[in-house]
């Protein structure tokens, strides 16, 4: 009882290639799924990929001793990520090992140490808009993207991009941006497209360069420095062995390491934190239990590692903003050995599968009827979350090592946001969502209001310190 997959039609050496909306390919996967279903075949350049979306299927290929993470999709963006976390196979030896040297600085009881540091930047962000005239106006994945930014530098090696300073994104990040783009396109053009694209790829290569140069001195002045007792993720790196074998990292893969948490932290975040604005611009229901919860949980001026911690309905909202957007919308495995999936597609050793999470966060048979709604107490007891159809952060050992770095990140600024804010929609936004490696609401703006006019100035000079009472 095997069952053919569904192909699309093709166009010659280009395949499905013509299909697909090149700057957002995940949107266009979710539209052929509604077209071929919950599993289909789709080439470009002699390479081929199941795309799946249905809940029984993404279980069967989330079995760990059947399927592992595919990187296929990924090896342009190995040019500058190199063995790093995100891009390595399971079987080379570095993901292993930096996978249980940094596990430790990623854990709960991690953030911790990083929520000082997570308040500082947050704490320029209201700053920042409040003290925004009335008529101006934000735009917020910019802003987002700023915190982010600089909220994962200082954490993960003390290093201050200062967003908040700049107009326009730091040099790092136009390079990084644009690199990730390209690497994103690369594949989907002939490569004598490619080979005629000179002066792309003479910027490319500047582009990897210009990071290297950056990373490397962040690197080599704290080697020079010596340890002083930082407990940034840097110094993990720099001291930290591998339990298993005794071994360091060595300085190429810290490189690597330290850009993919660049990429990895803070593209995906600042979506969320976007999203989650929309979100609840759109639904005053949901927006006025969110106030009601911060104004009982955040008593001081600045949030507290423990009050963050009770934000469970900004928890539930940040969820459900990923179910219905999750900002890295795609991930993908290979087959270990011949399988058959579903009970009736056979998928052959070594083919790839690649899960669309927009369509399966939306399946209705899990979700129920209104699995296109914005409905956050979904979350209220977590016994009910179906896993299967909820993959914001992928999948087993390969799922992400940021989550509650991102989780307690967003709870505590959007804990802030609202605490000082009232949220202002005076262009009534259409949603458009942008794709680079991740998703974003494009061109997202909005105004915001303090809501208490003699607050917000009254922030600490250092973090620990008690802000004066309000007056
Ligand atoms: C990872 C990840 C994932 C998976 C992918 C694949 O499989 O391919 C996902 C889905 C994710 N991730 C998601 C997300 C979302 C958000 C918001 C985030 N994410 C965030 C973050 C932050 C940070 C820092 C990070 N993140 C990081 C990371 C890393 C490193 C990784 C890799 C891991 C391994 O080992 O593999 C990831 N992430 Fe994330």
């Amino acid at each position: 009882n095997l069952m053919p997959i569904p192909q699309p039609k093709t166009y010659g050496v280009l395949g499905n290639i013509p299909l697909i909306d090149k700057d957002s390919p995940t949107l266009s996967f979710c539209k052929l799924a509604d077209e071929y279903g919950p599993i289909f075949r789709f080439e470009a350049m002699g390479r081929s990929v199941y795309i799946i979306s249905g809940p029984d299927l993404v279980a069967d290929v989330c079995d760990e001793s059947r399927f592992d993470k595919a990187i296929g999709h990924l090896l342009k963006v190995r040019d500058f990520a190199g063995d790093g976390l995100f891009t390595s196979l399971t079987e080379e030896p570095n993901w292993k090992k930096a996978h249980a040297i940094l596990m430790p600085s990623f854990s709960l009881q991690a953030m911790k140490g990083y929520h000082d540091m997570m308040v500082d930047i947050a704490v320029q962000l209201v700053q920042k808009w409040a003290r925004l005239n009335p008529d101006e106006s934000i735009d917020v994945p910019d802003d987002m993207t700023r915190l982010t930014l600089d909220t994962i530098g200082l954490c993960g090696f003390n290093y201050r991009f200062n967003s908040y300073y700049r107009e326009t994104p730091n040099p790092f990040i136009v390079s990084m941006v644009r690199s990730l783009d390209e690497a994103m396109h690369y594949g989907n053009r002939l490569p004598i497209q490619n080979m005629l694209m000179v002066k792309t790829k003479r910027q490319y290569e500047q582009d990897i360069q210009l990071m290297f140069s950056l990373v490397d001195k962040i690197i080599a002045e704290r080697k020079a420095k010596g340890d002083q007792g930082e407990t940034d993720l840097l110094a993990r790196m720099l001291t930290a062995k591998d339990p298993e074998t005794g071994q360091q990292l060595d300085d190429q893969n810290i490189r690597y390491q330290i850009i993919t948490f660049l990429i990895a932290g803070h593209e995906t975040t600042s979506g969320l934190l976007s999203f989650t604005i929309y979100f609840l611009l759109k639904h005053p229901e949901v927006l006025k239990k969110a106030y009601a919860e911060v104004d009982e949980v955040l008593t001081g001026a600045t949030p507290t590692y423990e009050q963050v911690l009770k934000l469970n309905y900004i928890r539930m909202i940040l969820n459900e903003s990923l179910r219905l957007w999750p900002t890295a919308p795609q991930f993908s495995l290979f087959a270990k050995e011949d399988t058959v999936i579903g009970g009736k597609y056979p998928i052959k050793k070594g083919e790839a599968v690649s899960i669309v999470l927009p369509k399966l966060h939306r399946d209705k048979g899990v979700w129920g009827d209104d699995a296109e709604q914005f409905r956050p107490e979904r979350f209220e007891d977590p016994s009910k979350i179906p896993n299967h159809a909820y993959k914001p952060f992928g999948n087993g050992q390969r799922a992400c090592i940021g989550m509650q770095f991102a989780l307690h990140e967003a709870t505590l600024v959007l804990g802030m946001i609202l605490q000082q804010f009232q949220l202002l929609d005076p262009l009534n936004y259409q949603l458009k969502v942008k794709q680079t490696l991740t998703l974003k609401p494009d061109d997202f703006k909005i105004r915001v209001q303090l809501r208490d006019k003699k607050r917000t100035a009254a922030y600490p000079d250092k973090p620990g310190e008690d802000a004066q009472a309000p007056s």
